[in-house]
């Protein structure tokens, strides 16, 4: 059965509705970064770009390093932007956008988002690099998904009980990382560790400015977490949904994050380009190793 044309969005030029994108304009190794001015931090280490394109928050341009064809796309901040640009990108590759029918073999494709983050571990300090090994969804987005086959009750069930979560707000899910990015992309240069990804960068992320919080010990009790050796180790907004989507999707996804702040000490980098630039260095050397 083709999908309908309102659930399937196509521009008049046949490209998916949010990302301006057509088949032939994406590589299957994507690299997203949140800020749109941050693609072309990413792409000035190209030999070439071959396709650049901006609609809204996404910006997407496509070239080669060191002979590798890759794509580098802003996601903008949040759960919310991700579950257009998996969705859309997924489309790209696994639905023939003619007919509009799923195809049968499906394209895997290769994820690592460089982001940045704040730590809430005082020995991971700002400037360092942290790669997630999973995400924890904070904020709800995935509970639209069926997610029994990629979430884990065990670590779940601890997170709620150590931090009394409230039952009004989603039930936390914890999704693991890409084993195989993760052995490709780790080194001595990488803290490890959970990724706590929250729906907004104030209130669910314990800052008050003029509003109480709905629990204000929240990051406390996520600081002293400990699930059989593993921590939470920092916080930002969208690793746990790339995850999420990824996996249900047939997609190998990794997060590395730039830590520019720690909530713990208090701290924010005096430079937070040059560790950003760095962990785009690191990143782009890894994917050509
Ligand atoms: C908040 O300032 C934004 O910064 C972090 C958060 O995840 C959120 O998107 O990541 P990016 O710098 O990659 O956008």
């Amino acid at each position: 059965m083709p999908i309908k044309e309102s659930e399937l969005i196509l521009n008049p030029d046949g490209s998916v509705y949010h990302l301006n994108l057509k088949p032939e304009h994406v590589s299957n190794t994507i690299i997203f970064v949140g800020d749109q001015n941050r693609v072309e931090k990413v792409t000035k280490y190209f030999d070439r770009i071959e396709f650049s394109t901006q609609k809204r928050e996404f910006k997407t341009q496509t070239g080669y390093y060191k002979g590798k064809r890759i794509t580098v796309i802003s996601t903008g901040i949040g759960p919310d932007n991700i579950d257009i640009v998996l969705n859309e990108l997924d489309a790209l590759f696994n639905i023939d956008l003619v007919t509009k029918v799923p195809k049968n073999t499906i394209t895997s494709l290769n994820i690592i988002r460089i982001g940045t983050s704040g730590s809430l571990q005082k020995d991971i300090p700002v400037d360092s690099f942290l790669l997630s090994t999973h995400g924890l969804d904070l904020n709800g987005m995935l509970h639209a998904y069926q997610i029994n086959t990629i979430n884990n009750p065990d670590i779940e069930d601890a997170f709620i009980k150590q931090t009394n979560w409230h039952e009004h707000k989603a039930r936390p899910i914890i999704i693991k990382n890409s084993d195989l990015l993760e052995t490709q992309f780790e080194s001595n240069e990488t803290h490890k560790g959970l990724t706590a990804t929250a729906g907004g960068f104030y209130g669910p992320q314990g800052r008050v400015l003029r509003l109480p919080v709905q629990d204000a010990s929240l990051n406390n009790k996520m600081d002293t977490f400990n699930f059989k050796g593993s921590r939470i180790t920092n916080l930002e907004m969208e690793t746990s949904a790339i995850y999420g989507l990824a996996k249900l999707l047939g997609h190998h996804a990794l997060s590395l994050n730039a830590i520019i702040a720690n909530r713990a000490s208090g701290t924010f980098s005096k430079n937070p380009s040059e560790v950003i630039d760095k962990l785009i260095k690191y990143t782009l050397n890894k994917i050509t190793d």
